[in-house]
């Protein structure tokens, strides 16, 4: 009798809304490498292979424990040939040529120098690139004007850079709490994105607010901005009005996928507790002599995003900015293709029915589309 090796043969649904995406991931090595070449391509405006690439690794991420072989991954979905490709190499080399050269390549790292500046994009870039410009002091030096939120995004650069910490986040939670609540009594301000989903650390700091009385969130926006400016805690913020009442959507006009909330995007001056206590000892400044100013001054800049809903589409809006963006793009792709639905983060309309469909909780918008119910922490696909 011969005791064949026993191969986990691994079974995931197709779609990432589907699935229970924790933050643990038994298979770093492979998404890491297929992470690099979705955010290769959305740098290079191939945003189908992004899709592509993210897609892949999200079906790695749920997988129980670390592939071994190629054979155990027969049947499972969003695995393409480029991918397979991808993971082969790694399985079998160790490494993948294609990720590795991408690395070092001349127009990644220049892709990710420049759109590492707040305010710059893929397209921006590019130009930028085709230009002869590969770093930010090529940038400085070409004379090129830039916009408000790229010259902002250029003087904090390292700060923005560098990833904000959960400590960090819950910090500004507080800050954006007395805000809103010095302007609005009875608001409510949830924190969103990467942190709501768990994550330690993150690129930025996501926040909804609502006021459970619809229309007393009219213009609030502005007034938090007032009161954060008099505290003298915004280095830089752009406010966009809300603009859904104005667009073509409506019963008929199935919502887009570009929400229209009144949103600000801005960064944040953070008085660090501990770089406060080291500005504030004296022996500790005269240590630091050769410390250069980044390191001693008391605060840093963090990215900031603020969005208002209104009361009725709150449900809408969480589960909107509660992400990961794969996430959020699968479930419009399941409500699209398998329910005729068209989800936005104001409203989902039920193309069958002509109407929209109420939701108070993500719970509720859950059920309208015929999917189990998913955490926030099971969203990290
Ligand atoms: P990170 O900051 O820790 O890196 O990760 P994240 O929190 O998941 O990413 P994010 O870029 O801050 O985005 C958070 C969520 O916000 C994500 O689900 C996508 C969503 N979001 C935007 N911009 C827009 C937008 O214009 N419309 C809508 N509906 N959602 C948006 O970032
Ligand atoms: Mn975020
Ligand atoms: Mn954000």
């Amino acid at each position: 009798l011969v005791n064949k090796p026993e191969v986990v043969v691994f079974s995931v649904p197709s779609y990432a809304c589907q699935r229970r995406t924790t933050l643990e991931n038994q298979n770093t090595t492979l998404t890491d490498a297929l992470s690099l070449l979705a955010e290769n391509a959305e740098l290079s405006n191939e945003d189908g292979r992004g899709v592509a690439f993210r897609r892949a690794a999200a079906v790695l991420k749920v997988l129980p424990s670390a592939v071994q072989s190629m054979s155990q991954l027969t049947g499972l979905p969003c695995l393409g040939e480029h991918s397979l490709r991808v993971i082969k190499d790694i399985l079998e080399n160790g490494a993948s040529n294609e990720v590795e050269s991408t690395k070092k390549s001349e127009k990644y790292k220049a892709l990710k120098v420049l759109t590492g500046i707040f305010g710059v994009g893929a397209k921006t870039a590019a130009r930028w690139i085709r230009e002869g410009i590969h770093n930010l002091c090529q940038l400085r030096e070409s004379g090129h004007t830039l916009n408000r939120a790229q010259q902002a995004g250029l003087e904090h650069y390292d700060d923005i850079n560098q990833s904000v910490t959960k400590t960090e986040a819950e910090v500004i939670q507080e800050m954006v709490e007395k805000a809103v609540a010095s302007v609005l009594p009875g608001a409510q301000v949830v924190l969103t994105g990467g942190f709501r989903r768990g994550k330690m650390s993150g690129h930025d700091v996501d926040f909804l607010i609502t006021h459970p009385e619809e229309g007393r969130e009219v213009g609030l926006m502005p007034k938090v901005v007032s009161w954060l400016e008099a505290q003298d805690f915004l280095l830089y913020q752009k406010t966009t009005r809300n603009s859904y009442l104005e667009s073509k959507e409506g019963p008929g006009r199935p919502p887009s996928n570009m929400d229209r909330f009144e949103r600000c995007l801005s960064i944040f001056k953070l008085h660090s507790v501990e770089n406060q206590a080291a500005v504030q000892d004296v022996t500790k400044r005269v240590e630091g002599e050769q410390r250069s100013d980044e390191q001693t001054r008391p605060w840093r800049a963090v990215r900031v995003d603020l969005v208002v809903s209104p009361f009725s589409q709150f449900a809408f809006a969480l589960l909107g900015w509660t992400g990961s963006k794969l996430f959020e793009r699968e479930l419009r792709r399941w409500a699209g293709y398998e329910k005729a639905m068209c989800l936005s983060s104001h409203a989902l309309y039920d193309n069958k029915q002509r109407k929209y469909l109420r939701a108070s909780s993500e719970e509720d918008i859950f059920a309208h589309l015929g999917l189990e119910y998913i955490p926030p922490s099971e969203r990290n696909a």
